[in-house]
């Protein structure tokens, strides 16, 4: 396994908590989400697991999102398997039998955004950012992302949000319901509120996810294919490749 998260499993409780720590940004690049993807999904198999909470070791990043390197100048064959890859933590997530939650302890942006809305629950830290910023960096949330933001906040909000590629602070993320909660201490907050969930049985919790989120997976598998074709032809376009290239040098030059 890569150094960039750890798992600790409470054998007492059930509860696996994944604590992501790639720096400087727990940016997911495609050995990054391969090895996350994995681990979740040996837990979704694992009988002795029940709870699954995600959180980072950063002091102010849960996840910056997609590495935007590998989106600036691909490779062709890795740019399909990093989509590829994408695709599949995503569906690991929603699909996930398990009781999945975010503690939320830094900024979410983007892929942060889609990793976060694919979980059960999300207690986020005071004043950090969560959004699907896509198209201020020229580039637009793949439907099954848009579904999932479309079913916690709604249509008109989702929308709104995407078109504009709206970040929310914490606090403006509670009052649209893109999260759930916010705490000085995520984590503990996700391992109490994770106890309410574990009260109820396994099997009628996870029928009731699947019954609520089925259709949104079932349109997923069924568009992934196009998704990912439309993805390798989209990305290496001149206009978006540009785009992406000024993105990268503001974020180098927001520092100087
Ligand atoms: N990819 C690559 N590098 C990144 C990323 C990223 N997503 N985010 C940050 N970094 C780098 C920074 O460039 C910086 O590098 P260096 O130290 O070499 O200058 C380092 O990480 C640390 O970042 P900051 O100094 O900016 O840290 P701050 O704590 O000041 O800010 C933020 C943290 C708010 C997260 C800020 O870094 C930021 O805004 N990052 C960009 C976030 C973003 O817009 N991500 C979008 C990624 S694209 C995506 O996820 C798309 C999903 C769907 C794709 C659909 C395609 C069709």
């Amino acid at each position: 396994l890569l150094d960039d998260f750890s798992i600790n499993a409470n054998e007492k409780t059930g509860v696996s908590v994944i604590t992501m720590s790639k720096t400087p940004a727990n940016s997911l690049n495609l050995e990054f989400i391969q090895e996350l993807s994995m681990a979740i999904q040996k837990l979704n198999m694992e009988k002795s697991c029940r709870g699954i909470i995600l959180t980072s070791s950063l002091p102010s990043i849960f996840s910056a999102g997609l590495d935007i390197l590998e989106m600036y100048q691909p490779e062709p064959d890795r740019l399909e398997k990093f989509w590829t890859e994408f695709q599949e933590i995503w569906l690991a997530l929603y699909s996930s039998p398990k009781t999945v939650m975010s503690a939320i302890n830094g900024h979410s942006p983007a892929g942060g955004c889609i990793i976060a809305l694919a979980t059960d629950y999300r207690i986020m830290k005071p004043k950090f950012t969560i959004g699907l910023n896509e198209t201020m960096l020229g580039i637009v949330a793949p439907f099954w992302a848009e579904d999932s933001m479309k079913a916690v906040i709604g249509q008109r909000r989702s929308e709104y949000s995407l078109q504009l590629g709206k970040l929310y602070t914490a606090e403006e993320a509670l009052q649209i319901n893109l999260i759930d909660e916010i705490s000085d201490n995520p984590l503990q907050a996700c391992e109490d509120e994770m106890m309410n969930w574990l009260k109820l049985p396994d099997h009628a919790r996870t029928l009731t996810k699947f019954q609520n989120r089925g259709h949104i997976i079932e349109k997923m598998k069924k568009g992934r294919k196009e998704d990912l074709e439309k993805f390798v032809k989209f990305i290496p376009r001149e206009g978006i490749q540009m785009a992406l290239g000024t993105y990268l040098d503001n974020l180098k030059s927001r520092k100087k």
